[in-house]
């Protein structure tokens, strides 16, 4: 090896060392010493390897090597800092969505950050610095090159095969590292190719976790009547019936909860594909990936459905979204599940925009209009609505802000306060459309379900962290407060309230759904229950919470480091202890049940 490039390997090495610190100190409050030698060894390995190649190119290979590794870090920061999960090499399948989201990703961004590209400014000094470095570390004869080199695959190898069954994401990258993981990441996945697909109905009922109240309770009280699904965007449960001064901040949907079946123990469950997700998991009853978007993993495949059976029943079935269908894939995703049509900004055009598509005002108003000639063609009808105006970053335009709950000073600038706003308009929406369907006919002919895709509180400020102890009186748990949505399940013939305490899920909708419209899905695969069938129910949880994670009637179950560890909090006193070995087993047996959800994702066959 040369001197110039011992000098700059040796300067690089060590600046990609602080940079792996500096990220794994902002994401784990503690570290790992085997973790860090494993990030280091992978580190040296690479750097040792670019810095033997014989000629100029690899000094320019350390450079590029250098910036890589402070992107990979910054975008490992940002995306944990919204999703709260490690970032892998599988989401570069989504960069073409990056200048949409660019304004989420400046609102994540923090000034320290900018210390990942500090080394850049010392290079620009490189002439003067190179002096005073010292450079013998990396001079290394043949001999010595091929030890080190067989010592940090022997090193690497070992760490990333006894690192392989660990299940909690966050425990895996502490013992590996950001450049570990993503090697971990894609053994995982090379190794999932090879194996068997087939699930068997005899494993699929050994897992399930439920207990079956009576058979089919309410089963097809709603038949014949139309659908109307109303996805909203990132609105989490404790808006119902939340007063601000004294003033209710969701008035429309707390006045359908009075006249439906409302579960307020309900919990989102969508992955990477967040929005797009929860429209899968809602119409397929199938856990997601968790790391890719469903629309991308089912991709010209076809997916038994929701859809697709009320399809074969006759009903015409839409879905209605304002940005452009091809954001999340969801052209091809509409495809795989099987609906008829679909309407997208081409439909509802760019008047009146907040975030990706026109105001949700706007998008219902255009909605009913279809709805109103299926109604007229004299076709039941399946629609499926994704809301949108309370997007992350919850930038509500001033205009919009008369038609939301007013907000005492102390939220004034504050995330909260905007998401509180962004929802109250969301709100404000859905009664105007409400109103609407009474108006067409339509509302005393539907059964509408009614829900929020995800989480969208953010904890940013002390201003933040105030205003959320304020609202919820007691710690905010990052399950079963943050991923806590509310469930609205309106039935025509039902006037009476009913406040439902089982424990549900995304994957549940589906077969609910179908139990009240009159469907026979006693033949289809579904992951979920009907949550007025059951009275034990048992949802698992992955990806903004590590897996392992899962809700019960009794509690939440977190993962600990290790696979035999973990915590329970308490449903109701909310108390943390340790894991008793019954929860321990309930996990594992959770895990088992999303894999075979998983191997039942590969087994679909192709599109015709
Ligand atoms: C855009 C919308 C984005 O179409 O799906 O919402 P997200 O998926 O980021 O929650
Ligand atoms: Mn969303």
């Amino acid at each position: 090896m040369k001197e110039r490039n011992a000098k700059l390997s040796l300067f690089v090495f060590f600046s990609l060392l602080l940079k792996s610190l500096f990220v794994k100190y902002s994401i784990m409050d503690e570290l790992n010493i085997v973790g860090f030698l494993t990030e280091m060894a992978f580190l040296a390995l690479f750097i040792i390897m670019v810095s033997s190649i014989r000629n100029k190119v690899s000094s320019i290979l350390l450079l590029i090597l250098n910036l890589g590794y402070s992107v990979l870090c910054l975008t490992t920061l940002l995306y944990f800092d919204y999703y709260n999960t490690i970032f892998t090499y599988k989401s570069l399948g989504e960069i073409d969505q990056v200048g949409e989201i660019s304004d989420s990703i400046f609102a994540l961004f923090k000034l320290q950050y900018i210390w990942l590209f500090f080394d850049f400014i010392l290079l620009c000094f490189w002439p003067k610095l190179k002096r005073i470095l010292p450079f013998s570390l990396f001079q290394l004869g043949p001999k010595l090159f091929g030890l080190t080199i067989a010592l940090l695959l022997f090193f690497t190898g070992t760490s990333l095969f006894s690192s392989s069954k660990i299940i909690n994401e966050l425990s895996k990258y502490e013992k590996l590292g950001i450049m570990g993981y993503q090697f971990s990441e894609a053994a995982t996945d090379l190794h999932s190719i090879f194996s068997n697909n087939d699930i068997s109905a005899e494993s699929l009922q050994k897992n399930r976790h439920l207990s079956q109240k009576g058979t089919s309770r309410l089963f097809g009280i709603a038949k014949d009547k139309n659908l109307i699904i109303v996805q909203l965007e990132s609105v989490q449960n404790f808006f119902i019936n939340l007063k601000i001064n004294g003033k209710e901040v969701t008035p429309n949907l707390n006045k359908l909860v009075k006249s439906s079946y409302y579960f307020p123990h309900f919990y989102s469950q969508v992955g990477k594909g967040n929005t797009s997700d929860a429209e899968f998991i809602t119409n397929t009853s199938i856990y997601p990936l968790g790391d890719v978007p469903m629309s991308t993993a089912v991709e010209g495949k076809a997916v038994p459905s929701l859809p697709r059976i009320l399809g074969d029943n006759g009903y015409h079935t839409a879905t209605f979204h304002a940005n452009s269908v091809t954001f999340w894939n969801r052209n091809r995703l509409y495809q795989s599940l099987g609906f008829k049509e679909y309407y997208d900004k081409k439909y509802f055009g760019t008047n009146d925009i907040i975030s990706y598509g026109v105001s949700d005002v706007v998008m219902y108003h255009k909605t009913i209009q279809k709805l109103a000639d299926f109604h007229r063609n004299g076709k039941n009808f399946y629609a499926d609505i994704i809301a949108l105006s309370s997007h992350f970053p919850f930038k509500l335009p001033e205009s919009k802000q008369v038609n939301t709950v007013p907000l005492p000073k102390e939220y004034d600038n504050s995330f909260v306060g905007s998401y509180i706003k962004a929802v109250s308009y969301a709100d404000y929406a859905f009664g105007k459309f409400i109103e609407e369907l009474k108006r067409a006919g339509l509302y005393k002919d539907s059964v509408i379900v009614v829900y929020g895709d995800h989480q969208g509180l953010q904890i940013k400020t002390d201003q933040d962290k105030q205003i959320v102890q304020k609202i919820f009186g007691r710690k905010y748990d990052s399950v079963l407060d943050h991923l806590n949505i509310p469930l609205i399940v309106k039935v025509p013939s039902v006037e009476k309230a009913k406040n439902i305490p089982t424990v549900g899920g995304l994957v549940d909708i589906y077969p609910t759904v179908a139990n009240l419209l009159g469907l026979d899905i006693s033949k289809q695969i579904v992951f979920g229950n009907d949550l007025l069938n059951v009275n034990k129910n048992q949802i698992g949880i992955r990806f903004y919470a590590p897996t392992g994670t899962f809700v019960n009637q009794f509690y939440r179950f977190s993962p600990g480091k290790t696979n035999d560890q973990g915590k329970i909090l308490s449903l109701n006193e909310r108390k943390e202890r340790a894991a008793p070995a019954s929860a321990i087993k309930e996990e594992e047996k959770m895990i088992k049940y999303m894999k075979l959800s998983d191997q039942y994702v590969k087994s679909f066959p192709k599109l015709k």
